[in-house]
């Protein structure tokens, strides 16, 4: 694999993983950082075999502490605009990609990190783990999805109550409004995450996509066009060779061998 200078990648079989890796500065997330997601995102693509990707922090104290504020400082409001549609194409290659992606935070996920996070399909968090768009703080607003992906995930007099208080929230309080999926203790939360990559990653990969396509786009949509998007996804599926080898399996009793094609 490639070496960068402000991530960690890495592949654990078919489980690619992504470490924010800036521990001095938290993780924020600053020009060279996009620039690298954007290199790794590259190899995941290019890379059939991988069948879920995992992003997560290095060092033990943050996922990703926000944009970097020492560079947004010096950012004038074009450039910062351009940072903007960066981190906006980062979020939109994620949900681009065909595979399952979990956020794994583990720390502080604040301002860029929870807008980051909820860009992956869902987020695991250890109990430690604090969430917030804390920008109002800082005489902003938030610049990566965070006005648009949280009244999504969690409705919209929560996500006006945490972007107009700038209020940093416990990651047990983040699982209650239907932020993140699971909390696990800090020391349980790599294995729970990989546990449930694994699994995924022995679906099939059409259907995968699939699911992940429908629900993304189809959340959107009003809800016949939507399940019209489903039925369409659903009818695809079941041409696919692993449907096919989905069901026959499940009749001759026996675990099904997902291999792909047609994605
Ligand atoms: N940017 C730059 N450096 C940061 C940082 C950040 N977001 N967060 C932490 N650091 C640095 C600290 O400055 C410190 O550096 P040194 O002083 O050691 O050089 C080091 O990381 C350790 O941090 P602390 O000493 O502060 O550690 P504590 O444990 O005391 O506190 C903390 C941890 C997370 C509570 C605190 O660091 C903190 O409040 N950090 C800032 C959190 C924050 O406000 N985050 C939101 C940032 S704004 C946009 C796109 C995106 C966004 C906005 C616009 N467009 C491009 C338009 C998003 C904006 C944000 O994310």
């Amino acid at each position: 694999p490639m070496a960068y200078e402000n991530i960690i990648y890495e592949t654990e079989g078919n489980v690619a993983v992504i470490r924010f890796n800036r521990p001095k500065a938290l993780n924020a997330v600053n020009l060279d950082v996009v620039k690298d997601m954007q290199k790794a995102l590259d190899e995941v693509e290019a890379d059939p075999s991988i069948r879920v990707l995992i992003l997560t922090g290095e060092g033990g104290k943050a996922f990703v502490a926000g944009a970097d504020i020492s560079l947004m400082v010096n950012l004038s409001p074009l450039q910062l605009r351009d940072f903007s549609v960066a981190l906006h194409d980062l979020g939109f290659r994620m949900e681009a990609l065909p595979i399952p992606v979990i956020a794994c935070v583990n720390g502080f996920a604040l301002g860029g990190g929870t807008e980051i996070a909820m860009a992956c399909d869902f987020i695991y968090a250890s109990e430690d783990s604090k969430f917030g768009q804390p920008e109002i703080n800082l005489g902003i607003i938030p610049g990566a999805g965070g006005t648009q992906r949280l009244p999504r995930l969690v409705g919209k007099g929560m996500a006006k109550e945490l972007c107009m208080t700038g209020a940093i929230i416990s990651a047990q309080e983040a699982k209650e409004i239907g932020l993140v999926n699971k909390v696990f203790p800090a020391d349980k939360l790599w294995e729970e995450t990989l546990k449930t990559a694994k699994i995924m990653a022995s679906k099939g990969r059409f259907s995968l996509m699939a699911a992940k396509r429908c629900i993304d786009r189809g959340f959107n949509l009003e809800l016949r066009a939507a399940c019209g998007l489903e039925t369409d996804q659903f009818a695809l599926c079941m041409a696919s060779p692993d449907g096919r080898e989905g069901m026959s399996a499940f009749l001759e009793k026996r675990k099904p061998e997902f291999k792909g094609g047609l994605s």
